[in-house]
């Protein structure tokens, strides 16, 4: 037979072997065209009397990343996955198959389908389909079973966990691990089954033995969960119907699988994959991005020690700079604490911990930043301290030194002008703590450099963070919609709603913890000081809140203080402080309001409609380049549940017309807060949606 070559899938003979290889760039993701492909080759090659046995590998990176996600909610085309599946579990010549790099989801459902497995090493495999609110939905919750056995198949779909090669042979997911090209390995793979050498066979003959306490116990655990999410519970009883027949517990899978593809947790969670990776889609994306060897800190707080260790952890040599000498060595106790934290976590090897602990340099002396590559500045929120600081590393850093300030809402054009280098200037917003929350908000000043904002972004990725460009304003994306959610739970308080419904409902709705929680644990104390910044400033129709404050004149600061909005003895959950109770029944007798009652869903519609609003607005200012972009900064920096995909992913579910009209119907009470941004106004009158505007 001569070799074929499709764009996607090219076929080859060598002797008494075809061979198979998936070439879709740039993850080989199955879609309808390479499933067809593969199902064509395939039929061919079961035709083809002079062959004997099938090489199925990929080319690229790695083997293949899985069913593509973007044909997800899309009409199935024939042939489906399972089907193709079910050709190879039937072939009547052995196949089989090469995993290099990843094999993920469908893919690795592919190989579990053929006859043998070879693994490359380095390889890493998964059934992940948990993660995107799925289930294996080709067979894999009836096939790994009968590879592993049910409990350890249970822990794998049911977490989407990954498998690395080594373990991936221990368990026989993979039948050999060699070293070398996939193509050579699965050429002496197959020659080794015509040779009777290695066993080649259908993983649906094996039987399962039932595991009750496994599968209890799996079970109460993914009850436990917070959120709650349907998608591991159906995982748990797809994997529990293999010790059925295979037809039946292959139907009942796709029964499963089809239920949870219609749900909005699958949307939710797919949006959110994509919306991760859509950040990088920026302007700016065509200059090319500097070389970064070195950084340099300078800030020994909590800011500084996070960021320092976000950048040692990605393997860079950092200077950590605190000018107050006495502090240098608590901030290098900072730094190594959170190294030992992530050692402790197997967040990094022992090799990597030791090589970060190498990497560091701590001083005093800000001339010694002189050659560093990055300088990101994460001293206090103080623009006369800034704009100074500016001046000094004008003077000290070298010319084409990366200049970044961390600030989280001051101006980056005042501070860019500071200096005689402004288009060296931009801000990286790094979120608390830097080394663990994953975004990072890339501000862009008017002089910036488009090179430093493909430099930030490439930098950013390279230690494992979700960049997303922002526009210079007060707040920035994040926290401009952080003050307006803070202002709807206030003003929720004070029309009657208790602070501890309110934070339950947000928490019920999928937050770790409500704004009331949160404004404990960072400090009710430090919010005062930022009111009292914004006071002068704050219009006379906005609504003011003495509440916080007065619980402030108690000396109740929150968790630091033992006592906030809740009372906090160290050892049991926090209770509601019964003080701060009074205080906001005080308050709303002072001005005369009967309190009202609200449901938990008013709640969690006001607090939304609020974020969802300035978002908007974020959006028609040029502040966000996409309302993906809203969403990523959500779900990666203010721990916004990602099952719900983001706050403008949920606007669309929503609904442009019912926003409007919650607006206009909140707006009665207070017409300064609720106001309808023109956006949702234009888009409500061209028919967008958006996604829409994502695409
Ligand atoms: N489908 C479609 N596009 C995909 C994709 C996929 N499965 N995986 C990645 N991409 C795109 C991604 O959006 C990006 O596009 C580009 O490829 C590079 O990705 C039936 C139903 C494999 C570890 O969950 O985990 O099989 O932004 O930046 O960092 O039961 O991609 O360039 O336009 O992430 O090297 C299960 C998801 C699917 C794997 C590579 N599979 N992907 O990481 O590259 S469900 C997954 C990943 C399924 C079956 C079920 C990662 C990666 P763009 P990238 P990377």
């Amino acid at each position: 037979m001569k070799d074929d070559n499709t764009d996607i899938v090219r076929v080859e003979t060598e002797g008494e072997i075809g061979l198979i290889c998936l070439s879709k760039p740039p993850v080989n993701a199955i879609g309808v065209a390479l499933r067809k492909a593969v199902h064509d080759a395939h039929t061919r090659l079961l035709s083809d009397p002079a062959i004997n046995a099938i090489v199925l590998y990929g080319e690229g990176r790695f083997f293949s990343a899985g069913a593509d996600i973007r044909d997800f909610g899309k009409a199935a085309v024939q042939p489906t996955l399972p089907e193709v599946l079910k050709a190879l579990n039937d072939s009547a010549k052995p196949v089989i198959t090469v995993l290099h790099g990843v094999a993920f989801g469908g893919a690795l459902e592919l190989a579990l389908a053929t006859q043998a497995r070879v693994g490359i090493r380095g390889l890493k495999v998964a059934l992940p389909e948990v993660k995107l609110g799925l289930l294996p939905g080709a067979g894999g919750s009836q096939r790994l079973p009968r590879l592993v056995g049910l409990a350890a198949a249970i822990d794998i779909i049911c977490t989407g966990r990954e498998v690395d090669d080594t373990e991936a042979a221990a368990t026989g997911i993979v039948d050999r691990l060699v070293e070398g090209a996939p193509r050579e390995a699965g050429m002496e793979a197959a020659r080794d089954v015509l040779a009777g050498v290695l066993h080649a066979r259908q993983t649906d003959a094996q039987m399962i033995t039932p595991d009750p306490p496994a599968v209890d116990a799996a079970r109460a655990k993914l009850l436990a969960k917070r959120p709650l999410l349907a998608a591991p519970l159906k995982a748990l009883d797809a994997v529990c119907a293999s010790t059925l027949p295979v037809d039946q517990g292959l139907a009942y899978e796709r029964t499963l699988f089809m239920d949870l593809m219609d749900s909005p947790e699958r949307a939710g969670l797919v949006h959110a994959f994509f919306a991760e990776r859509a950040t990088a889609k920026i302007p700016e994306r065509a200059s090319e991005a500097r070389e970064i060897r070195s950084v340099a800190v300078i800030g020994g707080g909590t800011m500084g020690i996070g960021i320092a260790t976000a950048f040692l952890l990605g393997g860079f040599p950092v200077q950590l700079v605190e000018g107050q000498s006495d502090r240098v060595a608590q901030a290098r106790a900072g730094v190594e604490q959170n190294l030992e934290g992530a050692l402790r976590r197997g967040k990094l090897s022992g090799a990597t911990h030791a090589a970060a602990l190498k990497n560091l340099t701590c001083t005093d002396a800000l001339e010694e930043v002189a050659s560093a590559d990055l300088i990101v500045e994460a001293i206090f929120e103080d623009m006369n301290a800034k704009t100074d600081l500016f001046k000094k590393l004008d003077a000290i850093c070298k010319p084409g030194a990366m200049l970044a300030t961390n600030t989280s809402y001051l101006d980056v054009n005042a501070i860019a002008a500071a200096t005689s280098r402004a288009n060296d200037v931009i801000g990286l917003h790094f979120f608390s703590p830097a080394h663990i929350m994953r975004l990072v908000e890339v501000v862009v000043a008017d002089s910036t450099a488009p090179e430093w904002v493909t430099t930030a972004f490439a930098l950013a990725r390279k230690i494992g963070k979700v960049p997303v460009r922002a526009g210079v304003c007060d707040g920035f994306i994040g926290n401009r919609i952080l003050t307006q959610y803070r202002k709807a739970s206030e003003y929720l308080l004070l029309d009657g709603a208790d602070f501890d419904q309110i934070d339950a409902a947000l928490e019920s709705f999928g937050f770790a913890m409500g704004p009331f929680s949160v404004s404990d644990l960072a400090g009710l104390d430090i919010a005062r000081m930022t009111r009292q910044r914004k006071a002068a400033t704050r219009p006379p129709e906005e609504r003011y809140s003495r509440i916080s404050d007065l619980i402030c004149d108690q000396g109740w600061f929150g968790r630091k203080t033992g006592k906030g909005y809740y009372l906090y003895d160290g050892s049991n959950a926090p209770s509601v402080n019964p003080g701060a109770t009074e205080i906001a029944e005080a308050e709303r007798r002072v001005l005369g309001k009967d309190p009202e009652q609200f449901s938990d869903e008013e709640i969690v519609a006001r607090c939304l409609t609020a974020m969802i609003a300035e978002g908007a607005r974020a959006l028609q200012e040029g502040i966000a380049l996409r309302p993906a972009d809203i969403d990523a900064v959500e779900l990666f920096g203010y721990g916004f549940p990602r099952h719900r995909g983001g706050p403008m992913h949920m606007a669309d579910q929503i609904g442009i017309d019912t926003l409007i009209c919650r607006i206009e119907t909140y707006a009665a009470e207070d017409a300064h807060f609720w106001q309808v941004p023109q956006l949702l106004r234009d888009m409500q009158k061209n028919g967008q949606s958006f996604a829409d505007m994502n695409a």
